[in-house]
Formats: structure tokens, sequence, C-alpha cells
């Protein structure tokens, strides 16, 4: 037998296990594809980001032994989609199997599975870089009513001994969120990202992202994603030094100025493979034990990767296909056309998006509670936003995004990700940030000219979704404060809101024009 190991763009780790107990004889086989990277229209970051971490670890195959086949973009008999690019390979190496490893995203899984009886058989293995694999999480789920993340997280805490005294959680709770609610405060200073080196393969993959696809989004003058597993370390011991003592705290906290804050941004390099989540948990593990970081700190970290990260994928693994078409309250409009190039007089979302647009990062609190929430208030398509996440950010691949999209912002799975909404006025977005003094609108105000668009926006969702949300025990007192209102205030927002989403202008963006 000779067998072909496919080895995809996410999958850059050597301890992958389709490279496990490799044959002499195997061939390893990369391809960059123009359908991966236009089946939604990515930013240039990402896919160059792709480009240059893919040719660096096919440098790092060949340096341990592997035969290594690599389709590059321009070869001519490129054939540009993932499945008929390894068989092509496999007919014309004489491999008589393919094997991969579980995808990240349910479409090639599926197409890949379709393959399992072809003339060149393919065989999916698991994926075992996670702390879980999709079965753990389906045999925890098994039976449950809800799917809290807190039960799951702790039973990984005892599983994996992370942060454990014995049974009990190291600082005597399993929780600190309490402690990390901090909004932005005027005299913080921000870590500097490290500046990585781009050496001739790092720059031949940028200029042929460019090249090829200088139409999407972003331009790749201010590329510094770590393209390397050596770079990736860099970037791993920068947090951990500069970073993560403060990460807890102002975990929540928006800036109008600075797109990192004390975030990791350490995403994209997780999940493409060049850093392990098991390091990377036990690295902060270790900066508790050594005194150089607070348990608040280092258990709301551990709790995203360890928790967060396990849990989304395992909800992802578990639901699909279905998962992907729920759209529990109903929304149908397409997505607003700045969330392509920023251009609103809102401030908060102008600077959401343009960090997005700068950096193909925004952390989390923006994702969820600026562009997510107001798409929320909206009543956006579950698919239009999807794609705009999935297209945008470095670190976007669908077990993690669809869950955060589809689940924890717009509440379309009937409530699996979260027990209610993260619907949110300006009032939250002025507490946690600085953005409300740079904007034209104020948040204090609900109705009239300078009224911030997203409070009237908030109760009109409330009121809109009464029906799905006013018997949720966690929406009580809000559904309670809607009822005291006087019939003129509740109609007076109604209208402020109605008039302000007949101005809110949809286009076909970026996205559709990308694929004609
Ligand atoms: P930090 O704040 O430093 O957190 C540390 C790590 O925890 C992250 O690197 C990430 O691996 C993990 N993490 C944190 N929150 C989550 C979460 N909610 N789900 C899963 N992992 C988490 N994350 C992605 O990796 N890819 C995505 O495509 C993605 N899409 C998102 C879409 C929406 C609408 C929302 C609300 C969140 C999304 N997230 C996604 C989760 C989170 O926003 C990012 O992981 C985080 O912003 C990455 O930046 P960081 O590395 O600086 O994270
Ligand atoms: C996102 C992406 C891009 C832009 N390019 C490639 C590519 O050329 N080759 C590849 O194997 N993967 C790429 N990817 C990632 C894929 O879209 C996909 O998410 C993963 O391969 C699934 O594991
Ligand atoms: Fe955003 Fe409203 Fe504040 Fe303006 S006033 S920055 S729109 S929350």
């Amino acid at each position: 037998s000779k067998p072909l190991l496919l080895v995809l763009g996410d999958q850059l780790s050597l301890s992958l296990t389709t490279l496990q107990d490799a044959p002499d004889n195997a061939v390893v086989v990369m391809c960059e594809v123009a359908e991966e990277a236009r089946y939604v229209p990515h930013h240039i970051h990402k896919i160059g980001l792709f480009l240059a971490a893919m040719r660096h670890f096919s440098q790092a195959l060949r340096k341990k032994g592997f035969h290594v086949h690599y389709s590059a973009l321009d070869d001519a008999d490129n054939t540009h989609s993932l499945i008929s690019e390894a068989e092509r390979i496999a007919e014309q190496c004489g491999c008589d199997e393919i094997h991969v490893a579980r995808p990240g995203e349910w479409r090639l899984w599926e197409a890949m599975q379709q393959r399992e009886n072809a003339t060149i058989p393919w065989r999916l293995l698991e994926d075992d870089r996670f702390f879980t694999t999709p079965d753990d999480f389906a045999n925890w789920a098994k039976g449950r009513k809800q799917l809290r993340l807190e039960y799951f997280y702790r039973e990984q805490r005892k599983r994996t001994g992370l942060l454990m005294e014995g049974d009990e959680p190291a600082g005597g709770k399993w929780n600190f969120d309490h402690d990390n609610r901090q909004p932005i405060k005027a005299a913080l200073e921000f870590p500097e990202l490290p500046q990585h080196h781009q050496d001739e393969v790092t720059k031949g993959a940028l200029a042929d992202a460019e090249c090829h696809f200088s139409d999407h989004m972003g331009t790749l003058a201010n590329f510094n994603l770590p393209v390397t597993r050596k770079q990736a370390l860099v970037d791993l011991k920068h947090f951990m030094q500069h970073g993560l003592a403060q990460f807890g705290r102002y975990q929540d906290a928006i800036s109008d100025s600075a797109p990192y804050l004390y975030h990791s941004r350490l995403s994209a390099a997780m999940n493409i493979g060049l850093l392990s989540p098991h390091e990377v948990c036990e690295a902060a593990e270790q900066c508790y034990h050594e005194g150089d970081a607070p348990i608040n700190a280092v258990e709301g970290f551990i709790r995203q990767i360890l928790g967060w990260r396990e849990y989304v994928r395992g909800l992802y693994w578990t639901k699909m296909p279905r998962y992907k078409s729920a759209n529990q309250l109903g929304f149908t409009r397409e997505l607003p056309a700045f969330y392509w190039d920023a251009d609103t007089d809102m401030r908060c979302l102008n600077r959401a998006v343009q960090m997005t647009i700068d950096n193909s990062y925004a952390h989390h609190i923006q994702r969820l509670m600026v562009t997510g929430n107001f798409a929320l208030l909206c009543g956006v398509k579950p698919e239009a936003l999807c794609d705009w996440y999935l297209g945008v950010y470095a670190d976007a691949s669908e077990w993690v995004e669809l869950p955060n999209t589809l689940g924890m912002v717009l509440h379309a799975d009937g409530g699996l990700m979260g027990s209610k909404p993260y619907c949110a006025s300006g009032k939250y977005i002025d507490k946690m940030s600085d953005h409300c003094q740079h904007c034209r609108y104020t948040p204090k105000q609900i109705t009239g000219p300078n009224a911030c668009p997203f409070n009237s926006l908030y109760w009109h969702f409330l009121e809109n979704n009464a029906e799905q949300l006013n018997k949720n025990p966690r929406m009580k007192l809000i559904y309670g404060s809607l009822s005291r209102m006087s019939d003129e205030k509740r109609e007076a927002i109604r209208q402020q809101a109605e008039s302000f989403l007949a101005q809110l202008e949809v286009s076909p963006g970026y996205g559709q024009t990308c694929h004609t």
C-alpha cells in the first residue's frame, strides 16, 4: 500500500495524526487552491497567512525527511479544489489511499466522506490536536437538557488537572469573572506586538496573495501574523510576559484606539496548528505558579481555550449540518454595507470594522458586543453574518466561527450556546469603552436626532421578539421595564428604530461582487 497523506492549510502541526507512523513510500500532499480562498471572500491577511504558513510548513516536513508534493497556486495543472487536487496527485504518484485528518469545516468533511468508496478511497482520521474529540463531547452532551459551558469546563479542568489543587480548583473558585469586567481606562498602556521578520518564502507568499486576491478586504502592508512555529512561539512568550497578567481584568474592555489591549492574538496560530492549545494553557498555568500572573487572569484565559474553544468545536460537530440552517428568531435582513468599508458615523462600529479591515482581527468583545450586537438588534440573517465573520478574520474556521456567530451572537440556535441573547444598548458600550466621546451620537438619549441608534434598536428588538424571549427568566427584569413604559414612549422608540432601519443601507457588498 502507498498512501497519500493530505495535510490541509489549518493542519500545520508535526504531531498531526495523518503524519504518524507514515510508511517510507508515503507522499505528503499540500495544496494551495483558489476554491479555498474564494468560497467566502477572505481578508487578504488570512490568505497571506495560509499561503506563507503552508509553504514554511512544507519545508519543515521536507527537513524531517518526508517526501512532499506541494501544489502551488500558479502550477499550470492545479485543479484548484482540495478534493480533486488530492485525487489527481494520488493517481499521478501511484497512491492507493488518501489519508486526511478531520478538516475544520463540515463542507469538506462531507465531500471527503462521499469519497470513502471512490476508486482511490479516502480514509478519514480523527484530529487529536484538541483536548477533546467530537465523540467525547457527544458523550458528555448525551441526555443533558442544557449544554452549559460552565459544567463542561469544570469537567475539563478535572480531566486535565489544569489549575487544579487536588480535587479543588486553584484559588478556591472555578470562575473569577466577577473580577474581570473592568472598563477601559485612560492611563492603560498596552504591550506592542513583536514584529516578525519576513523571509523570502513569506515575501513570495504575500506577493502571490496580492497578485491573485488584491480585490479582497485589506492590504498586506502591515501584515504581521506569525507564519512559522518559531514566530508563533515568540508571540506566545511575549503574551505570557507582557499581556497575561492584565488579561483578566480588561478582558471585556473596548478601546477606541488599541486593537489588541491585553488579548493574546494567539487564535490564528492555534487554529492553523502552529501552537497547540495544550502548550498555551500550560504556559499560562506556569505563569500562575511562578507568581507572574494572578488567578483571575490565568483562569479567565484558560477558560477561553480549555472551555469555550473546545465547547464550540464539540457543539459544531455534534449539531452539524442542521445547526447551520437554524434561525430561531426568523431574521431576514442583509448585512449592512458598512461591514465592508467601515463607512458609518456610529463610532464604535466604525472602529471595530476599521480595525478588522486593518488587521483581520477584532477582539472578542468587539465581535460580540459591537458588530455582533448591532447585527442581532437589526435582525441580520445568519448566513449573511456568518459569511462575513468567516471571511474577515484570520483566525476564522467554521468549527469555531459558526457557534459563536449563529449561536452566541444571533441566538439562532434556540439558546444552546447562551441562555439569553447578548443584546445591549449604547449604555453598555459607553460603560466599557471610550468610543462615545468621539461619536456624533449620545448614548444617553433613546429618541431624537442625536440619540445613539443602539438604544432604540435595543427596545425595538425586545418588543419584536417578545413572544420568544419574554418567558426567559433571565429577561424578566428587562421585559418588566419595557412593559412599564408609556404607550407614547414605546411608539416614539419604535418610530425611531424603524426610520433608522429604513435608511440603513444594505448592499450586495464585497461578498457578492467577488463571486461574479
Ligand atoms: P484572547 O482573548 O486572547 O483569548 C485566548 C484564546 O481563547 C483565543 O485565542 C481563542 O483560541 C480562545 N477563545 C476565546 N474566546 C473564544 C470563543 N468564544 N470561542 C472559541 N475560542 C475562544 N475565534 C476563533 O478562533 N475563530 C473564529 O472564527 C471566531 N469567530 C468568532 C465570531 C464571533 C461572532 C465571536 C463573538 C467570537 C468569535 N471567536 C472566534 C472567538 C474570539 O472572539 C476569538 O477567539 C478571539 O477574539 C481571538 O483573539 P485572541 O487570540 O486575542 O483571544
Ligand atoms: C482558508 C484557506 C485558504 C485561504 N487557502 C487554503 C489552501 O490553499 N489550502 C488549504 O488546504 N487550505 C486553505 N485554507 C483553509 C481551508 O479553507 C479549510 O478551512 C481547511 O483546510 C479545513 O481544514
Ligand atoms: Fe456607539 Fe452609540 Fe457610543 Fe456612538 S454613542 S459610539 S453609536 S454606543
